[in-house]
């Protein structure tokens, strides 16, 4: 029997909700349950199919609801409960039917870009070979693409509509109170591709309780906050555009405001022109998106804009630039933006999400290491050339971090580097079918320490300085040369910064004698350039290195904007630069426009 949805005097609908998140068994699609059953008409999800505020999509909770049952039941009706399904809906209000949809009918999501680009078909045939699937959600407009992939010979599970628009049929109120749940905390929900390689794709395995331990940590960092509203521009298919903004949303009861990553990208002002128009308070991007804002944006595309109602901007996933953060806020703080609203942070999709985070309202804290200690795994305060290290806050209080020494696996002191090791709720219990990597990523122990716990290895290098964690790289791009670590992404800041005409570049080693050299690919703006130019800019580029860094690269590769490979969340891919250049693949070097007669 259907019956109309009630709304409920917000006091009750408020501890209505807070009793049931505060179960221990409590997941993500029995929350959207009791939030459409509590508070139907409260706005969920805005989504800008233009990126600006020409148009506005909106689902209230109760909107969400209807269009999530309708994909559970269509996946309940194939027999899919307890399936793998893939979820590669374009980013929008559908995609996040589509998750919930998926949760609801107890089977675990596959997040996948939609095969729209040769790059997108060989990631999703190296996912759907990873993790048989039982089936495919997409859009309509994408089913003549899958049939594409099958007439060229792919096997594909069988496809189901995201959008199909369910009937109008109100939630029933009787529906919450034991919700039809056969989801259990300890249940598969998710299973989170890394962004990186296609080559032997790892799915990271999270269940419901993992989701909901990181979704209450980020909740707790942030505190209660009636009035707050997010916003996204991130892709949906990684853990920080998934968990970070969706579910957080969600399990948080406040709106989301979303848009697409090429809307960000195309014109970055739309960003800030949302945050503006939605009266946004929460946002997060890594630094990347920040530098953008602060190099592209003109004046003219800020009219009016009012930056005043932020109050948590996380910035993650890739080193956090203390440059980057001071060209913001001088260029951002006349337009409302406060530094101390800026949340550095760190995480990973094998803990979930986050690990770290600085507590908000308190200021961004950097030590300066000397070039010379940090080259020998030491952050110790230097002067003059000292390198600036943004923290990255401490963990959460169920979590515990370890720093490392790789190969004996002992406990390091304050301020020594080594690798970054986690334990805590939110850390995955492995890779999908792979007990290989599983063991040895998520069984680590520390030599010097007794106990049953088992650590996962993040392969990621930095240091404590009073529990605050400082990350200075990755442990598989390091450059060792003459017993010095250094770390690629310190020379790539000094390719970028020598010279205007430098858009993006990239460091890694390639085997040589007597040791490895150090070789440098950097993609040139207006790749027109006579011989004498292309010379000068690659002797400066040169110059720069060995004058930071006390090293001479071998070669300076100078390429088009758009050679060096990155991850669909848009970090530099070493190890494919490196393997493509070794293999002569990496796209062919500038040629000088006046002996080719053709541009460069
Ligand atoms: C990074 C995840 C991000 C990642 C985000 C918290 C609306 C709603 C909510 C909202 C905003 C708007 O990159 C953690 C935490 C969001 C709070 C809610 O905000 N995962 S990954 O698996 O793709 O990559 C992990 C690797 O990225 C690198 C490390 O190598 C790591 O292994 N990485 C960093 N490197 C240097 N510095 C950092 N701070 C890094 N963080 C990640």
């Amino acid at each position: 029997m259907e019956q109309k949805a009630v709304t409920l005097q917000p006091e009750r609908a408020h501890s209505q909700i807070a009793q049931y998140m505060s179960r221990p068994d409590a997941t993500l699609p029995a929350t959207l349950a009791v939030r459409a059953r509590s508070t139907p008409d409260r706005p969920a999800f805005r989504f800008l199919p233009d990126g600006t505020g020409d148009r506005i999509e909106s689902w209230t909770y109760q909107d969400l609801k209807r269009h999530s049952d309708a994909v559970a039941a269509r996946l309940r009706a194939g027999g899919h409960s307890g399936d793998r399904v893939v979820l590669a809906g374009r980013p929008g209000l559908w995609f996040v039917a589509g998750l919930m949809g998926i949760l609801q009918a107890g089977a675990t999501a596959v997040p996948a870009c939609p095969p729209t680009s040769r790059r997108a078909r060989t990631r999703l045939r190296s996912i759907l070979a990873d993790c048989a699937p039982g089936a495919i959600l997409a859009d309509s407009r994408h089913e003549r693409r899958f049939a594409a992939m099958a007439a060229g010979g792919d096997i594909l599970p069988p496809l189901i509509p995201l959008d199909a628009e369910p009937p109008a049929k109100p939630v029933a109120a009787h529906a919450w109170t034991a919700p039809d749940d056969p989801v259990r905390p300890t249940d598969t929900a998710l299973i989170q591709y890394s962004s990186g390689s296609t080559g032997d794709p790892k799915g990271v395995e999270l269940t419901h309780a993992n989701l909901m331990s990181n979704c209450h940590a980020i909740s707790r960092l942030i505190g209660a906050q009636d009035d707050r509203v997010g916003l996204s521009w991130l892709p949906p298919y990684h853990d920080m555009g998934l968990i970070g903004t969706i579910m957080l949303a969600l399990h948080g009861g406040w709106p989301l405001v979303m848009m697409t990553p090429e809307h960000f990208v195309q014109q970055p002002a739309r960003w800030l022109q949302a945050i503006s128009d939605h009266r946004v308070t929460i946002t997060v991007a890594p630094n990347f998106a920040f530098q953008l804002c602060a190099d592209t944006v003109e004046e003219e595309d800020l009219a009016g804009v009012d930056l005043s109602s932020l109050r948590h901007v996380f910035c993650g996933s890739e080193p956090v630039v203390l440059d980057t953060l001071n060209a913001f806020r001088e260029r951002f703080g006349p337009r409302g933006y406060r530094e101390k609203t800026l949340i550095p942070c760190y995480g990973l999709a094998e803990a979930t999400l986050l690990v770290t985070a600085k507590a908000p309202g308190t200021a961004v804290r950097v030590e300066w290491a000397d070039p010379q200690e940090l080259s020998r795994g030491r952050v110790v305060g230097g002067a003059g050339d000292a390198v600036p290290i943004v923290g990255c806050g401490s963990p959460g209080e169920d979590d515990e971090l370890l720093v490392v020494d790789p190969d004996s696996g002992r406990v390091l002191a304050d301020g020594e580097i080594g690798e970054i090791w986690v334990r805590g709720p939110g850390v995955a219990a492995g890779y999908h079918r792979k007990p290989g990597p599983t063991g040895r990523v998520f069984g680590a122990r520390p030599a010097d320490r007794a106990g049953p716990g088992r650590y996962l290895r993040t392969g990621d290098l930095g240091c404590l300085r009073d529990g605050e964690l400082f990350v200075t790289g990755r442990m598989s791009g390091l450059l060792v040369v003459a017993g010095r670590n250094l770390y690629p992404q310190d020379i790539e800041r000094t390719v970028d910064r020598a010279h205007p005409s430098v858009h993006r570049s990239v460091a890694f080693a390639v085997p040589g004698s007597p040791e490895e050299h150090i070789i440098v690919v950097a993609e040139v703006r207006d790749s027109r350039r006579t011989r004498a130019e292309l010379d000068a800019l690659r002797g400066s580029l040169l110059a720069s290195v060995a004058a930071d860094h006390g090293v001479r690269p071998a070669d300076v590769h100078l390429v088009r904007v758009g050679t060096i490979p990155l991850t669909t969340s848009g970090k530099i891919r070493r190890t494919a630069a490196r393997e493509a250049f070794l293999e002569h693949t990496l796209g062919r070097a500038l040629v000088p426009c006046d002996l080719s007669g053709e541009p460069g």
